[in-house]
Order: structure tokens, then C-alpha cells, then sequence
């Protein structure tokens, strides 16, 4: 039976390679993205999701993440979560619940206390190092706080025919305390409809909410578009059109699958991504904005 991951971003390849062991066995896309993106919150040298990734202006690490069954439609997710080790697992079981199902800041945090999660300072020293440079280069050199951030966002489908997604994310380094970003949002960050397919965003969340990228892309996809169609589109026709409308797009980049295991992805920017399917062994690959 066919399967298939895609995952933005080359930290992602361990990931894949996990969850494409887990699929090959019979494995739930569900548990596949959340072991899949458990693994890179878990890394200590990936800056920008989980446990090592970059603080906010006061130095704090504020993550947000989300999940999506693509078989009932349920999505769970927490912005701005501090302390808690998963917030991939948290945003999985959010999504089990009927009610209260996106949760901010402490909600959240209490939410994962009540419900077991563990406890982790997700602030490394690393992370703190490169704060306090940071802050020195703005105050010495007058540079812009935010860049250095990627999310880890990946669509699944398993041998069932179901499919999943989900996300992680320090968001931007040095945003403002309480700012959240694409990842944690439905049709933004990620969407999935195991009818159709998926797709996962990685860039600047602030554009990135501005044109619902990942639904865009599952909504061509659903009219019948090959996924690399629709990601190349939905990035070059919204950036052509931000661009139109407020002089500037930030980066954005967009994985794609169908139900069928078939994948695709569009970018503004050089990009690196991982993928795996029954045919097709675990590959990072990198991708080039083409324009069309
Ligand atoms: C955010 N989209 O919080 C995330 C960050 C990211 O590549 O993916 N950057 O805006």
C-alpha cells in the first residue's frame, strides 16, 4: 500500500526517516508527524521549534504548534507555550478534545500540567547566547530583530489512506512577547482533508496569514492539481499579489502530498525539505523560487 511525508526544512530528515519506518510498518500518519516533529522539538541544535529554539525579546522561549486528523477534520493547538517539553503531543491531544481546542499561553500550560505532559526549560544556553549577541547587534548596528526562524511542518498519509499534519515553531527570533505566528492556524500553517491532501507553510507568519497558503493549496489540489502545481502556484501568485498590494512578501515556502502519496512544494526562497513515500527513499532535497 502506498504512503508518504513531506517535511519542510532539512532538520526534519531524521524525522522523516522515523516516521517513514513507522508507515512502512502499518503506522497512523498521525503518529508518524507527531513522533516525526517530536524528534526536531527534541533537538538541541535546531534554533527555531522546541527544546534550543530562540527566545523572544525577553528572552523567553514561547513555542507554538499544532496537529490535524485529516479523516474528521479535528485540529488541536497551543500558541505561546512556555516550559512544556512536546508541544507537538499537547496540540495532538487538544485535537481529541470537542471543545477548547486552540489554547494560549498558561491556558495551555495548565492544560499540559493537568494532562501529564512533561515539564521542560526549553531555553539552552546556546539559545541564550545568541539572544544577548543578538541584542547587542541591534543596540551596536541597528539591524532588524527578525530573521533566523523556520518551522517544522510536514502532511502524512499512511497505508489506511488517512493523513495528518502538524507543525512546531519558535516562531520569529526576538518577537514580541505573546506574538504568534502562521503555524498554530488552520489553513495558514498547515491544513489537511484526507479526501484531498495536505500542506504545510514555513516563512513569514505575519504574509503568510494574509493569503490562507496552505488551504489554498488543498483547495487546487481538490480541483484536481498535481500538489507541486498548486504549492508553485498558490507561492508565486501570492507573493506577485502581496507584493501588488503592500510593496513587499516575506519569504514563504509551502510542502505539499495528496492521498495518493503524490508531492509537490512551492517557494520564494532557496529551500530545503525532506520526503519519503513507499517508492521513494528518505531524501532531503532543495527547492528554487522559479517564478511563472
Ligand atoms: C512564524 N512561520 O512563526 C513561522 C516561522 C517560520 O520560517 O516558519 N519561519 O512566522
Amino acid at each position: 500500500m502506498k504512503w508518504g511525508i513531506i517535511a519542510t526544512w532539512r532538520m526534519a530528515k531524521e524525522g522523516v526517516e522515523a516516521a517513514s519506518d513507522m508507515l512502512k510498518e502499518g503506522g497512523s500518519s498521525g503518529d508518524a508527524v507527531e513522533t516525526a516533529v517530536g524528534m526536531v522539538e527534541d533537538y538541541p541544535l535546531y534554533k527555531s521549534v522546541g527544546y534550543g529554539g530562540l527566545p523572544n525579546e525577553n528572552c523567553e522561549v514561547e513555542l507554538d504548534a499544532a496537529f490535524m486528523d485529516g479523516d474528521t477534520l479535528s485540529i488541536g493547538a497551543v500558541a505561546g507555550i512556555k516550559d512544556y517539553k512536546n508541544p507537538v503531543s499537547i496540540a495532538r491531544r487538544l485535537s481529541e478534545e470537542r471543545f477548547n481546542t486552540f489554547l494560549v499561553g498558561d491556558g495551555a500550560e495548565e492544560y499540559a500540567h493537568k494532562n501529564g505532559f512533561e515539564r521542560r526549560n526549553m531555553l539552552t544556553e546556546r539559545a541564550r547566547k545568541l539572544w544577548e549577541k543578538r541584542v547587542k547587534e541591534i543596540r551596536e548596528k541597528n539591524l532588524s530583530p527578525y530573521d533566523g526562524h523556520d518551522t517544522v511542518g510536514m502532511v502524512s498519509v499512511d497505508s489506511m489512506g488517512q493523513m495528518a499534519s502538524a507543525t512546531s515553531t519558535s516562531g520569529l527570533f526576538m518577537k514580541k512577547r505573546g506574538r504568534v505566528g502562521d503555524s498554530p492556524l488552520s489553513g495558514s500553517g498547515f491544513y489537511v482533508d484526507s479526501n484531498i491532501g495536505g500542506a504545510s507553510a514555513t516563512g513569514l507568519g505575519e504574509d503568510l496569514m494574509k493569503g490562507c497558503v496552505s488551504y489554498e493549496v488543498v483547495r487546487l489540489m481538490k480541483e484536481g492539481m498535481h500538489p507541486q502545481a498548486a504549492a508553485e502556484r498558490v507561492v508565486y501568485q501570492f507573493t506577485r499579489y502581496l507584493t501588488e498590494k503592500s510593496g513587499k512578501a516575506g519569504a514563504m515556502s509551502v510542502v505539499a502530498m495528496n492521498n495518493r502519496g503524490q508531492w509537490g512544494v512551492g517557494t520564494n526562497v532557496e529551500f530545503s525539505f525532506a520526503a519519503a513515500t513507499s517508492e521513494e527513499m528518505p531524501m532531503v532535497y532543495v527547492a528554487y523560487p522559479k517564478g511563472d
